[in-house]
């Protein structure tokens, strides 16, 4: 190892990990949906799910001063926060963890690395919000709420204080952040930081942070100086399996002729709420097909990078060369594993050439006992 290099790897060593809560383990972002749609009805007006995107990442007030200016309600800001708080409160039970986030707090846990949780929401908010998540609230030493420091981030305040209570120089932590005021406040406090925006094509937004990643899936904590995680298995990672299924509808009209590689489609209604749940990446598991059996598949899930998107959609390429195609017929998916991020690709060869790597990978994998009992899942069968 040259000098250089020896000094950037020593400077990435932490210690202990500083976490947000809204959006970085827990999926807050889910129930937005719920509570206006809640509240919106009482007004007459009907909650359009497209807009989430002006509420997320802005703080209650900003948030509602949006929604009362785009739907014109007959009431202020201020009243229309007081209506909506309660409903917030009513929906913590059903906030789900992010993918990866039990994994995560299970692994640093196993391993004694020191664990505070800082985020901008008052604290008896956090600790009614992790209450619902077992063993959550014992893997964190330190908790510090928005209420608990003079400012809040993007102010260092929080992770500096955080630091303090863990013992800890900020140089020794690493900041797992979703949102830009985290990244900004984490840098400011001089400690590492990784983002993983919670909205999609945002990463190129976060230059500030050491590193971007698309989900806690995606987390190499032996870049940091920690224990690397130990549950990937011949470059897969077992996830709980998890369920999608419907008639086979016409796609974006290129798999077969880009690329060469046929994906048969889903329609997104319906399953909505489970594509918003499962981060974009390159998945895999069994595809079964009402009349002609069970399937290896290898799948993507999101925007496609390479040929910009406008719609996640879902992907799947079975592992099996058929004669004809099957459009209308119902198609029944098991997930059982994720394989990488979403990427874009230098040419539309190297693109190819990756996903056949994939499915080699899925192919492999999938002959696993751990990946093949899911073949006889009834699931797959029944239609
Ligand atoms: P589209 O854009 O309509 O999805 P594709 O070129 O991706 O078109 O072709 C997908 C269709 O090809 C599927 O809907 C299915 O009917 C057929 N097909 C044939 N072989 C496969 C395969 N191995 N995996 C997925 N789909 C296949
Ligand atoms: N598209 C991308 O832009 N980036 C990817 O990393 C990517 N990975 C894929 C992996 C697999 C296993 C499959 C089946 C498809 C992938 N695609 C990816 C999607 C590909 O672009 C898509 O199937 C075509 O756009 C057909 O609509
Ligand atoms: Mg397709």
């Amino acid at each position: 190892m040259t000098e250089k290099m020896a000094a950037t790897s020593l400077t990435k060593l932490v210690r202990c990990v500083i976490l947000d809560l809204d959006g970085t383990l827990l999926n807050t972002d889910g129930i937005v949906g719920n509570v206006l749609k809640v509240l919106l009805s009482r007004y007459g007006k009907q909650w359009d799910g497209r807009e989430t995107h002006k509420i997320v990442g802005k703080t209650p007030f900003e948030a509602a001063a949006a929604v009362v200016e785009d739907y014109q309600l007959p009431c202020s800001t201020i009243e229309f926060v007081s209506q909506i708080s309660p409903l917030f409160t009513d929906q913590w039970c059903n906030i789900k963890a992010l993918p990866g986030a039990n994994r995560l707090l299970k692994h640093l846990k196993n391993h004694g690395v020191p664990m505070a949780l800082a985020s901008n929401s008052p604290r008896e908010s956090i600790e009614a919000k992790i209450s619902y998540h077992d063993g959550w609230k014992s893997s964190f030493s330190v908790i510090i709420g928005g209420d608990e420091v003079r400012t809040g981030k993007p102010s260092p305040d929080m992770f500096l204080e955080a630091a303090k209570r863990l013992s800890m120089e900020p140089s020794s932590c690493l900041v797992i952040e979703d949102s830009l005021p985290g990244v900004t406040a984490g840098k400011a406090a001089e400690m590492q930081v990784v983002a993983v925006p919670s909205l999609p094509k945002q990463s190129h937004l976060y230059t500030a942070a050491d590193e971007v990643i698309n989900s806690l899936l995606d987390l190499q904590l032996e870049q940091w100086g920690l224990p690397p995680f130990e549950d990937w298995v011949d470059g897969t990672l077992p996830l709980d399996p998890w369920y999608i299924g419907g008639p086979v509808i016409k796609g974006f009209g290129r798999g077969s002729k880009v690329l060469g590689i046929p994906t048969a489609n889903l329609s997104a209604k319906g399953y909505s709420d489970l594509l918003a749940e499962h981060p974009s990446g390159v998945y895999f598991g069994w595809a079964g097909l009402s009349s002609r059996g069970v399937f290896k598949m290898v799948m993507s899930i999101g925007w496609n990078p390479y040929f910009d998107n406008k719609e996640k959609t879902i992907e799947p390429w079975l592992l099996h060369k058929f004669d004809e195609d099957f459009y209308g017929e119902e198609l029944r998916l098991v997930i059982v594993g994720y394989i990488r991020p979403e990427a874009n690709f230098p040419s539309l060869e190297s693109l190819i050439a990756k996903i056949h790597e994939d499915g080699e990978i899925a192919e492999k994998a999938l002959e696993l006992p751990l990946y093949s009992s899911y073949k006889n899942d009834p699931y797959l069968r029944s239609s």
